[in-house]
Protein backbone atom coordinates (compact mmCIF):
# COMPACT_ATOMS: atom_id res chain seq x y z
CA UNK A 1 0.00 0.00 0.00
CA UNK A 2 1.15 3.38 -0.39
CA UNK A 3 2.14 5.85 2.36
CA UNK A 4 1.67 9.55 2.57
CA UNK A 5 5.82 9.59 2.41
CA UNK A 6 6.14 7.69 -0.52
CA UNK A 7 3.07 9.41 -2.25
CA UNK A 8 4.76 12.56 -1.56
CA UNK A 9 7.98 11.71 -2.72
CA UNK A 10 6.61 10.29 -6.29
CA UNK A 11 4.48 13.59 -6.75
CA UNK A 12 8.10 15.75 -6.11
CA UNK A 13 9.30 14.03 -9.51
CA UNK A 14 6.31 15.23 -11.61
CA UNK A 15 4.78 17.98 -9.94
CA UNK A 16 6.47 21.42 -8.39
CA UNK A 17 6.75 20.46 -4.66
CA UNK A 18 4.71 17.54 -5.21
CA UNK A 19 1.33 19.57 -4.97
CA UNK A 20 -0.66 22.16 -7.02
CA UNK A 21 -1.34 24.68 -4.66
CA UNK A 22 1.47 25.59 -2.21
CA UNK A 23 -0.31 25.77 0.91
CA UNK A 24 -0.83 21.89 0.52
CA UNK A 25 2.66 20.84 0.83
CA UNK A 26 2.73 21.65 5.07
CA UNK A 27 5.96 23.42 4.22
CA UNK A 28 4.47 26.12 6.96
CA UNK A 29 3.99 23.41 9.87
CA UNK A 30 6.28 20.76 8.68
CA UNK A 31 5.76 16.90 8.16
CA UNK A 32 4.72 15.07 5.48
CA UNK A 33 1.11 16.23 3.86
CA UNK A 34 -1.90 13.64 3.37
CA UNK A 35 -2.63 12.49 0.49
CA UNK A 36 -6.60 11.94 0.49
CA UNK A 37 -8.02 9.26 -0.71
CA UNK A 38 -11.71 9.59 -0.16
CA UNK A 39 -13.92 11.91 2.12
CA UNK A 40 -17.53 11.44 3.85
CA UNK A 41 -19.21 13.85 5.57
CA UNK A 42 -16.80 15.25 8.19
CA UNK A 43 -14.49 12.99 7.61
CA UNK A 44 -11.25 12.45 4.82
CA UNK A 45 -9.56 9.51 4.85
CA UNK A 46 -5.68 9.71 3.43
CA UNK A 47 -3.76 7.07 1.59
CA UNK A 48 -2.83 4.72 4.74
CA UNK A 49 -6.64 4.75 5.48
CA UNK A 50 -6.15 7.23 8.52
CA UNK A 51 -9.76 8.75 9.46
CA UNK A 52 -9.54 12.70 9.91
CA UNK A 53 -12.11 14.82 11.23
CA UNK A 54 -11.73 17.57 8.12
CA UNK A 55 -11.47 21.48 9.14
CA UNK A 56 -10.48 22.71 6.09
CA UNK A 57 -13.41 21.24 3.64
CA UNK A 58 -11.56 22.63 0.35
CA UNK A 59 -10.83 25.73 2.32
CA UNK A 60 -14.61 26.74 2.26
CA UNK A 61 -16.36 24.76 -0.61
CA UNK A 62 -17.71 21.63 1.56
CA UNK A 63 -19.77 23.73 4.06
CA UNK A 64 -22.51 20.65 3.33
CA UNK A 65 -19.61 18.07 4.39
CA UNK A 66 -18.34 15.47 1.56
CA UNK A 67 -20.58 13.45 -0.66
CA UNK A 68 -23.92 15.21 0.04
CA UNK A 69 -26.69 12.68 -1.69
CA UNK A 70 -28.58 15.73 -3.29
CA UNK A 71 -25.44 16.84 -4.67
CA UNK A 72 -23.90 14.27 -5.77
CA UNK A 73 -27.05 12.99 -7.44
CA UNK A 74 -27.48 16.62 -9.09
CA UNK A 75 -23.38 15.86 -10.23
CA UNK A 76 -24.08 12.54 -11.49
CA UNK A 77 -27.27 13.65 -13.71
CA UNK A 78 -25.37 16.74 -15.62
CA UNK A 79 -22.28 14.64 -16.25
CA UNK A 80 -25.01 12.06 -17.88
CA UNK A 81 -26.61 15.17 -19.70
CA UNK A 82 -22.99 16.66 -20.86
CA UNK A 83 -19.47 17.78 -19.38
CA UNK A 84 -19.18 21.14 -21.32
CA UNK A 85 -21.07 22.98 -24.48
CA UNK A 86 -19.08 25.65 -24.77
CA UNK A 87 -22.60 27.31 -24.82
CA UNK A 88 -24.98 28.71 -22.71
CA UNK A 89 -27.20 26.97 -20.69
CA UNK A 90 -30.78 27.09 -18.74
CA UNK A 91 -28.56 26.24 -15.31
CA UNK A 92 -25.80 29.40 -15.64
CA UNK A 93 -29.14 31.05 -15.55
CA UNK A 94 -30.94 29.41 -12.50
CA UNK A 95 -26.99 29.59 -10.52
CA UNK A 96 -26.78 33.84 -11.63
CA UNK A 97 -30.54 33.67 -10.26
CA UNK A 98 -29.61 32.13 -6.96
CA UNK A 99 -27.25 34.16 -6.44
CA UNK A 100 -28.66 37.19 -7.24
CA UNK A 101 -31.52 36.12 -4.67
CA UNK A 102 -29.19 36.43 -2.13
CA UNK A 103 -27.35 39.50 -2.05
CA UNK A 104 -28.92 42.47 -2.77
CA UNK A 105 -25.87 44.74 -4.11
CA UNK A 106 -25.90 42.36 -7.34
CA UNK A 107 -28.03 42.65 -9.47
CA UNK A 108 -25.74 40.69 -12.43
CA UNK A 109 -23.20 38.28 -12.21
CA UNK A 110 -20.75 36.82 -14.23
CA UNK A 111 -19.48 32.89 -14.01
CA UNK A 112 -16.32 31.92 -13.92
CA UNK A 113 -13.60 29.18 -12.68
CA UNK A 114 -11.66 30.17 -10.03
CA UNK A 115 -11.92 32.46 -7.19
CA UNK A 116 -8.15 34.36 -8.79
CA UNK A 117 -10.20 34.58 -11.93
CA UNK A 118 -13.11 36.68 -10.51
CA UNK A 119 -10.90 39.08 -8.83
CA UNK A 120 -8.69 39.48 -11.57
CA UNK A 121 -11.99 40.29 -13.65
CA UNK A 122 -13.47 42.30 -10.85
CA UNK A 123 -10.45 44.81 -10.87
CA UNK A 124 -10.26 44.73 -14.59
CA UNK A 125 -14.21 45.89 -14.50
CA UNK A 126 -13.94 48.50 -11.56
CA UNK A 127 -10.72 49.92 -13.87
CA UNK A 128 -12.40 49.47 -16.93
CA UNK A 129 -15.50 51.34 -15.61
CA UNK A 130 -13.67 54.15 -13.72
CA UNK A 131 -11.46 54.91 -16.46
CA UNK A 132 -8.91 54.72 -12.98
CA UNK A 133 -5.54 52.66 -12.57
CA UNK A 134 -4.84 52.76 -9.30
CA UNK A 135 -6.16 50.96 -6.19
CA UNK A 136 -6.22 50.03 -2.77
CA UNK A 137 -5.73 46.69 -1.03
CA UNK A 138 -4.83 45.40 2.24
CA UNK A 139 -2.10 43.60 4.16
CA UNK A 140 -3.30 39.86 5.18
CA UNK A 141 -6.06 39.85 2.32
CA UNK A 142 -5.20 37.43 -0.55
CA UNK A 143 -7.29 37.97 -4.18
CA UNK A 144 -5.98 34.79 -5.92
CA UNK A 145 -2.93 35.46 -8.16
CA UNK A 146 -3.60 37.83 -10.61
CA UNK A 147 -0.35 39.89 -11.25
CA UNK A 148 -1.62 42.99 -9.72
CA UNK A 149 -2.98 41.53 -7.05
CA UNK A 150 0.69 39.59 -5.93
CA UNK A 151 2.13 42.74 -3.61
CA UNK A 152 3.29 43.61 -0.69
CA UNK A 153 3.18 46.86 1.14
CA UNK A 154 5.64 49.61 0.02
CA UNK A 155 7.59 51.45 2.42
CA UNK A 156 6.09 53.83 4.55
CA UNK A 157 2.84 55.32 3.58
CA UNK A 158 0.63 55.56 0.27
CA UNK A 159 3.44 54.27 -2.07
CA UNK A 160 3.13 51.80 -4.12
CA UNK A 161 3.16 48.06 -3.75
CA UNK A 162 6.25 45.84 -4.49
CA UNK A 163 5.68 42.76 -6.09
CA UNK A 164 5.77 39.21 -3.35
CA UNK A 165 6.50 37.15 -6.16
CA UNK A 166 9.29 36.48 -8.74
CA UNK A 167 7.84 37.06 -12.53
CA UNK A 168 5.86 40.03 -11.67
CA UNK A 169 7.13 42.94 -13.28
CA UNK A 170 7.19 46.10 -10.66
CA UNK A 171 5.28 48.22 -13.04
CA UNK A 172 2.56 46.04 -13.32
CA UNK A 173 2.13 46.47 -9.00
CA UNK A 174 2.81 50.11 -9.61
CA UNK A 175 -1.17 51.13 -8.93
CA UNK A 176 -1.37 48.80 -6.18
CA UNK A 177 -1.44 51.02 -2.92
CA UNK A 178 -1.58 48.35 0.10
CA UNK A 179 -2.39 49.45 3.36
CA UNK A 180 -2.50 48.12 6.85
CA UNK A 181 -5.98 46.13 7.07
CA UNK A 182 -8.61 48.30 10.27
CA UNK A 183 -6.23 51.20 9.77
CA UNK A 184 -8.54 54.39 9.29
CA UNK A 185 -5.37 57.01 9.66
CA UNK A 186 -4.11 54.91 6.83
CA UNK A 187 -7.41 54.90 5.07
CA UNK A 188 -7.77 59.02 5.61
CA UNK A 189 -4.69 59.95 4.33
CA UNK A 190 -4.20 57.64 1.43
CA UNK A 191 -7.75 58.66 -0.21
CA UNK A 192 -6.44 62.39 1.07
CA UNK A 193 -3.53 62.10 -0.99
CA UNK A 194 -5.39 60.17 -4.03
CA UNK A 195 -8.89 59.24 -3.66
CA UNK A 196 -9.67 60.74 -6.68
CA UNK A 197 -7.12 58.75 -8.75
CA UNK A 198 -8.54 54.97 -7.12
CA UNK A 199 -10.52 52.78 -9.45
CA UNK A 200 -11.30 51.44 -6.53
CA UNK A 201 -10.68 49.34 -2.85
CA UNK A 202 -10.32 45.86 -2.50
CA UNK A 203 -10.73 43.97 0.77
CA UNK A 204 -11.79 41.13 2.40
CA UNK A 205 -14.77 41.92 4.83
CA UNK A 206 -13.81 39.21 7.19
CA UNK A 207 -9.88 38.01 6.49
CA UNK A 208 -9.96 34.40 6.37
CA UNK A 209 -6.38 35.00 4.64
CA UNK A 210 -4.96 36.00 7.97
CA UNK A 211 -6.85 33.23 9.74
CA UNK A 212 -9.49 35.04 10.67
CA UNK A 213 -9.76 39.40 11.65
CA UNK A 214 -12.71 41.23 11.34
CA UNK A 215 -13.03 44.47 9.54
CA UNK A 216 -14.05 46.69 11.89
CA UNK A 217 -17.22 48.41 12.00
CA UNK A 218 -16.01 52.19 12.06
CA UNK A 219 -13.11 50.88 9.66
CA UNK A 220 -15.92 49.29 7.11
CA UNK A 221 -18.23 52.32 7.34
CA UNK A 222 -15.61 54.96 6.53
CA UNK A 223 -14.47 52.87 3.90
CA UNK A 224 -17.67 53.25 2.45
CA UNK A 225 -17.88 56.86 2.92
CA UNK A 226 -14.53 57.70 1.53
CA UNK A 227 -15.14 55.17 -1.56
CA UNK A 228 -18.50 57.08 -2.43
CA UNK A 229 -17.09 60.79 -1.96
CA UNK A 230 -13.90 59.81 -4.06
CA UNK A 231 -15.92 57.36 -6.45
CA UNK A 232 -14.17 54.60 -6.02
CA UNK A 233 -16.13 51.16 -6.14
CA UNK A 234 -16.07 48.93 -2.83
CA UNK A 235 -15.42 45.89 -4.16
CA UNK A 236 -15.73 43.10 -1.55
CA UNK A 237 -13.53 39.44 -2.04
CA UNK A 238 -16.36 37.28 -0.46
CA UNK A 239 -14.50 33.96 -2.29
CA UNK A 240 -14.47 32.65 1.35
CA UNK A 241 -16.92 34.56 3.27
CA UNK A 242 -19.91 34.24 0.80
CA UNK A 243 -22.28 31.97 1.30
CA UNK A 244 -20.05 31.20 4.16
CA UNK A 245 -20.84 33.44 7.48
CA UNK A 246 -24.07 33.71 6.39
CA UNK A 247 -26.30 33.34 3.71
CA UNK A 248 -26.63 36.76 2.56
CA UNK A 249 -21.91 36.81 2.58
CA UNK A 250 -20.44 38.89 4.67
CA UNK A 251 -21.96 41.96 2.93
CA UNK A 252 -25.40 41.27 4.87
CA UNK A 253 -23.82 41.01 8.48
CA UNK A 254 -22.37 44.94 7.93
CA UNK A 255 -25.71 45.87 6.05
CA UNK A 256 -27.57 45.15 9.09
CA UNK A 257 -24.79 46.80 11.64
CA UNK A 258 -24.46 50.12 8.89
CA UNK A 259 -28.01 50.92 7.60
CA UNK A 260 -27.86 50.77 3.72
CA UNK A 261 -24.70 49.47 3.63
CA UNK A 262 -23.19 47.81 -0.02
CA UNK A 263 -20.44 47.05 -1.84
CA UNK A 264 -19.91 48.14 -5.29
CA UNK A 265 -19.12 44.97 -6.70
CA UNK A 266 -18.57 41.35 -5.21
CA UNK A 267 -16.52 38.59 -5.43
CA UNK A 268 -17.90 35.07 -4.81
CA UNK A 269 -15.91 31.48 -5.09
CA UNK A 270 -15.69 28.41 -3.39
CA UNK A 271 -19.43 27.83 -1.27
CA UNK A 272 -21.15 28.82 -5.10
CA UNK A 273 -19.27 26.00 -6.71
CA UNK A 274 -19.80 23.35 -4.12
CA UNK A 275 -16.86 21.96 -4.39
CA UNK A 276 -16.21 22.12 -8.37
CA UNK A 277 -14.20 24.67 -10.57
CA UNK A 278 -16.57 27.81 -10.22
CA UNK A 279 -16.57 30.90 -9.14
CA UNK A 280 -18.40 34.65 -9.83
CA UNK A 281 -18.20 38.23 -9.42
CA UNK A 282 -21.64 40.84 -9.35
CA UNK A 283 -22.64 44.37 -9.38
CA UNK A 284 -25.06 46.68 -10.26
CA UNK A 285 -26.12 46.46 -14.20
CA UNK A 286 -24.67 49.69 -14.33
CA UNK A 287 -21.29 48.80 -14.07
CA UNK A 288 -21.80 45.03 -15.34
CA UNK A 289 -22.48 46.73 -18.47
CA UNK A 290 -19.11 47.40 -19.42
CA UNK A 291 -18.31 43.51 -19.87
CA UNK A 292 -17.95 42.60 -22.90
CA UNK A 293 -19.76 41.44 -25.10
CA UNK A 294 -21.77 44.23 -24.00
CA UNK A 295 -19.04 46.84 -23.11
CA UNK A 296 -15.81 47.33 -23.71
CA UNK A 297 -13.95 45.20 -20.95
CA UNK A 298 -12.42 42.31 -22.18
CA UNK A 299 -13.18 38.73 -20.37
CA UNK A 300 -13.77 35.42 -21.08
CA UNK A 301 -13.18 31.35 -20.29
CA UNK A 302 -13.77 28.15 -21.94
CA UNK A 303 -15.47 26.53 -18.63
CA UNK A 304 -17.07 29.65 -17.54
CA UNK A 305 -20.49 28.23 -15.86
CA UNK A 306 -19.99 24.42 -16.72
CA UNK A 307 -23.04 22.69 -16.59
CA UNK A 308 -21.20 20.39 -13.89
CA UNK A 309 -20.03 22.98 -11.89
CA UNK A 310 -23.55 24.60 -11.93
CA UNK A 311 -25.33 21.86 -10.73
CA UNK A 312 -22.71 20.83 -8.50
CA UNK A 313 -23.19 24.85 -7.12
CA UNK A 314 -27.09 25.04 -7.54
CA UNK A 315 -27.50 21.68 -5.42
CA UNK A 316 -24.92 23.74 -2.70
CA UNK A 317 -27.13 26.66 -2.57
CA UNK A 318 -30.08 25.11 -2.73
CA UNK A 319 -29.21 23.00 0.48
CA UNK A 320 -27.99 25.84 2.71
CA UNK A 321 -31.00 28.23 1.51
CA UNK A 322 -33.02 26.11 3.78
CA UNK A 323 -34.82 27.46 7.36
CA UNK A 324 -32.64 27.08 10.06
CA UNK A 325 -29.42 26.10 8.50
CA UNK A 326 -27.03 28.73 9.24
CA UNK A 327 -28.32 28.96 12.58
CA UNK A 328 -27.63 25.86 13.58
CA UNK A 329 -24.39 26.01 11.03
CA UNK A 330 -23.35 28.78 13.45
CA UNK A 331 -24.20 27.54 17.08
CA UNK A 332 -22.15 24.32 16.22
CA UNK A 333 -18.98 26.30 14.91
CA UNK A 334 -19.14 28.53 17.58
CA UNK A 335 -19.32 25.21 20.23
CA UNK A 336 -15.93 24.45 18.69
CA UNK A 337 -14.50 27.49 19.08
CA UNK A 338 -15.69 27.83 22.67
CA UNK A 339 -14.69 24.13 23.76
CA UNK A 340 -10.97 24.92 22.22
CA UNK A 341 -10.76 28.09 24.45
CA UNK A 342 -11.90 26.42 27.26
CA UNK A 343 -9.41 23.60 26.86
CA UNK A 344 -6.65 26.23 26.01
CA UNK A 345 -7.65 28.52 29.65
CA UNK A 346 -8.04 25.53 31.80
CA UNK A 347 -4.37 24.38 30.15
CA UNK A 348 -3.01 28.09 31.07
CA UNK A 349 -1.92 28.46 27.20
CA UNK A 350 -2.28 31.45 25.59
CA UNK A 351 -5.52 30.83 22.63
CA UNK A 352 -8.32 33.16 21.47
CA UNK A 353 -10.75 31.91 18.93
CA UNK A 354 -13.59 33.58 16.37
CA UNK A 355 -16.27 32.28 14.02
CA UNK A 356 -19.06 33.53 11.91
CA UNK A 357 -21.67 31.45 10.76
CA UNK A 358 -19.48 28.15 9.20
CA UNK A 359 -16.08 29.51 9.28
CA UNK A 360 -13.50 30.06 12.54
CA UNK A 361 -10.28 31.34 13.14
CA UNK A 362 -7.88 30.96 16.27
CA UNK A 363 -4.47 32.14 17.41
CA UNK A 364 -2.09 31.66 20.19
CA UNK A 365 -1.87 34.66 22.01
CA UNK A 366 -4.36 36.66 24.39
CA UNK A 367 -6.60 38.83 21.96
CA UNK A 368 -8.19 39.21 19.08
CA UNK A 369 -5.18 40.50 16.43
CA UNK A 370 -6.34 43.36 14.12
CA UNK A 371 -3.87 43.15 11.55
CA UNK A 372 -1.57 41.43 9.74
CA UNK A 373 1.36 42.23 11.36
CA UNK A 374 -0.49 41.50 14.51
CA UNK A 375 -1.28 37.79 13.47
CA UNK A 376 1.81 37.21 12.15
CA UNK A 377 3.77 37.78 15.62
CA UNK A 378 1.44 35.24 17.38
CA UNK A 379 3.22 31.85 18.28
CA UNK A 380 3.87 30.33 15.37
CA UNK A 381 5.78 27.25 17.32
CA UNK A 382 3.10 26.63 19.58
CA UNK A 383 0.66 26.97 16.83
CA UNK A 384 3.13 24.33 14.39
CA UNK A 385 2.66 21.72 17.29
CA UNK A 386 -0.79 21.84 18.10
CA UNK A 387 -1.09 21.16 14.41
CA UNK A 388 0.62 18.46 14.60
CA UNK A 389 -0.39 17.00 18.25
CA UNK A 390 -4.14 17.64 16.38
CA UNK A 391 -2.99 15.54 13.05
CA UNK A 392 -2.04 12.55 15.58
CA UNK A 393 -5.29 12.48 17.12
CA UNK A 394 -7.39 12.45 14.02
CA UNK A 395 -8.43 16.51 13.53
CA UNK A 396 -6.95 18.48 10.34
CA UNK A 397 -7.11 22.04 10.84
CA UNK A 398 -5.35 24.25 8.01
CA UNK A 399 -1.56 23.68 7.92
CA UNK A 400 -0.65 27.03 8.67
CA UNK A 401 -1.42 30.38 11.11
CA UNK A 402 -2.83 32.31 8.14
CA UNK A 403 -5.22 30.25 7.16
CA UNK A 404 -9.16 29.91 8.66
CA UNK A 405 -10.62 26.92 9.19
CA UNK A 406 -14.04 25.44 8.50
CA UNK A 407 -17.06 23.40 9.90
CA UNK A 408 -20.10 22.00 7.38
CA UNK A 409 -23.23 20.63 8.34
CA UNK A 410 -22.44 17.34 8.35
CA UNK A 411 -19.81 17.97 11.58
CA UNK A 412 -22.11 16.74 14.40
CA UNK A 413 -21.98 17.29 18.51
CA UNK A 414 -19.77 14.34 18.38
CA UNK A 415 -17.34 15.37 16.21
CA UNK A 416 -17.28 19.08 18.17
CA UNK A 417 -16.75 16.61 21.39
CA UNK A 418 -13.90 14.69 19.98
CA UNK A 419 -11.90 17.62 18.76
CA UNK A 420 -12.02 19.32 21.95
CA UNK A 421 -11.14 16.06 24.13
CA UNK A 422 -8.28 15.97 22.07
CA UNK A 423 -7.14 19.46 22.05
CA UNK A 424 -7.32 19.00 25.50
CA UNK A 425 -4.50 16.17 25.17
CA UNK A 426 -2.99 18.50 22.65
CA UNK A 427 -2.85 21.89 25.13
CA UNK A 428 -0.93 19.83 27.63
CA UNK A 429 1.99 18.93 25.39
CA UNK A 430 2.26 23.23 25.27
CA UNK A 431 2.55 23.95 28.35
P1 LIG B 1 -8.86 30.47 -6.05
O1 LIG B 1 -8.19 31.01 -7.29
O2 LIG B 1 -7.87 29.72 -5.14
O3 LIG B 1 -10.12 29.69 -6.35
O4 LIG B 1 -9.39 31.71 -5.17
C1 LIG B 1 -8.46 32.72 -4.82
C2 LIG B 1 -8.99 33.43 -3.59
C3 LIG B 1 -9.52 34.69 -3.74
N1 LIG B 1 -10.02 35.38 -2.68
C4 LIG B 1 -10.00 34.84 -1.43
C5 LIG B 1 -10.55 35.63 -0.29
C6 LIG B 1 -9.46 33.54 -1.22
O5 LIG B 1 -9.44 33.02 0.03
C7 LIG B 1 -8.94 32.82 -2.32
C8 LIG B 1 -8.33 31.43 -2.15
N2 LIG B 1 -8.20 30.97 -0.82
C9 LIG B 1 -7.10 30.05 -0.56
C10 LIG B 1 -7.12 29.71 0.93
N3 LIG B 1 -6.49 30.71 1.71
C11 LIG B 1 -7.18 28.82 -1.41
C12 LIG B 1 -6.26 27.73 -0.97
C13 LIG B 1 -5.08 27.58 -1.91
O6 LIG B 1 -4.52 28.60 -2.35
O7 LIG B 1 -4.74 26.42 -2.18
Amino acid sequence: MATNASLFERAQRVIPGGVNSPVRAFRAVGGTPRFIARAQGPHLWDAEGRRYIDYIGSWGPMILGHGHPAVLEAVQRAARDGCSFGAPTEREIELAEAIIAQVPSVEQVRLVSSGTEAGMSALRLARGATGRSKFIKFEGCYHGHADALLVKAGSGLATFGHPTSAGVPAEVVRDTLVLEYNNLEQLEAAFAAQGDELACVMIEPIAGNMNFVRASLPFMQRLRELCTQHGALLVFDEVMTGFRVALGSAQSLYAQAIPGFAPDLSVFGKVIGGGMPLAAFGGPRELMKHLAPLGPVYQAGTLSGNPVATACGLATLHEISKPGFFEALASRTQALVAGLMGAASDAGVPFVGDSQGGMFGFFFTAELPQNYGVVMATDKERFNRFFHAMLDRGIYFAPALYEAGFVSAAHGAEEIETTVSAAREAFATLR
